[in-house]
């Protein structure tokens, strides 16, 4: 898959607001934008035009767009989010999608899909049923993928707690190969793809981001670094600690297409 373009918000004033299971102390606001503008740079260095929206300070988790749609070659779904406090960050998401798509689709009532539970591979689709995602919801995006000519299948992950939505354990490297958690139950699925592990004290680094001829990395976790560079992969690290505070990774803060 190439992409050349970048949808991301920069995190608003009220950012440590928004949902978060952490333990950890509260978001340092001014460093999640700095480390923000660092990502959007990275971006740019894969080769990616990068639109970066202004905060929505009506929305604190609204930084995180990927849960706010699905932007493939074919078609764009804007999403139906699982938290009622996310809502409404789709308003303005669909209105810029439809700047670069003749045919957007929605995600309706009952029911409700994150981005984050979706992970396209090739012309595949991935889709968690999680705490977000319901049944209704990712039926109604099979449905529409099929309609275009990919193919889905669902996934279960509502048993695994540590999981927020599907691709905070699992990313598509590219070359037929997954990263995922190690012991990720839903690994006998995915029997036609190469698993590389991420052990499970690295958990967070499982969300890395495949652009171009690049992969983005969280900084910190040295062993799935080190598998990676090993399979030959040209990594950039980036720092992103405020957004793991919010239980947010590297894919959450960019639709890329
Ligand atoms: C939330 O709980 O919705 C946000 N604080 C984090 C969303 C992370 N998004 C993602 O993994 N795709």
């Amino acid at each position: 898959m190439t992409f050349s373009r970048a949808i991301t918000r920069i995190p608003g004033a009220n950012f440590a607001k928004g949902l978060t299971s952490s333990r950890e102390l509260p978001p340092d606001v001014g460093l999640a934008v700095a480390q923000h503008a660092r990502y959007c740079d990275a971006l740019r260095s894969c080769g990616l035009e990068v639109r970066t929206l202004d905060p929505d300070l009506q929305h604190p988790d609204s930084t995180f767009v990927e849960d706010t749609a699905i932007v493939t070659e074919r078609v764009a779904v804007v999403t139906c989010p699982g938290a009622s406090s996310r809502l409404g960050e789709t308003r303005a998401m669909a209105l810029v999608i439809q700047e670069y798509y003749a045919n957007v689709r929605r995600i309706t009532a009952p029911g409700t899909l994150d981005g984050g539970d979706v992970c396209q591979i090739e012309n595949h689709f991935l889709i968690g049923l999680s705490g977000r995602t319901n049944a209704a919801g990712a039926a109604q995006l099979a449905a529409i993928l099929q309609e275009h000519d990919y193919t889905a299948d669902v996934v279960d992950i509502r048993g695994l707690a540590a999981l927020l939505h599907l691709k905070s354990g699992l990313a598509f490297l590219g070359d037929r190969r997954l990263l995922l958690v190690e012991g990720l139950p839903i690994a006998d699925r995915l029997g036609a793809f190469e698993l590389v592990e991420v052990p499970v004290a690295e958990a967070y680094a499982a969300n890395c981001v495949r652009i171009n001829e690049r992969v983005l990395v969280p900084e910190g976790y040295p062993v799935t670094a080190a598998k990676l560079r090993r399979l030959g992969y040209d990594l950039l690290p980036l720092e992103v600690s405020e957004f793991r505070k919010m239980d947010g990774g590297l894919s959450c803060l960019s639709l890329r297409f």
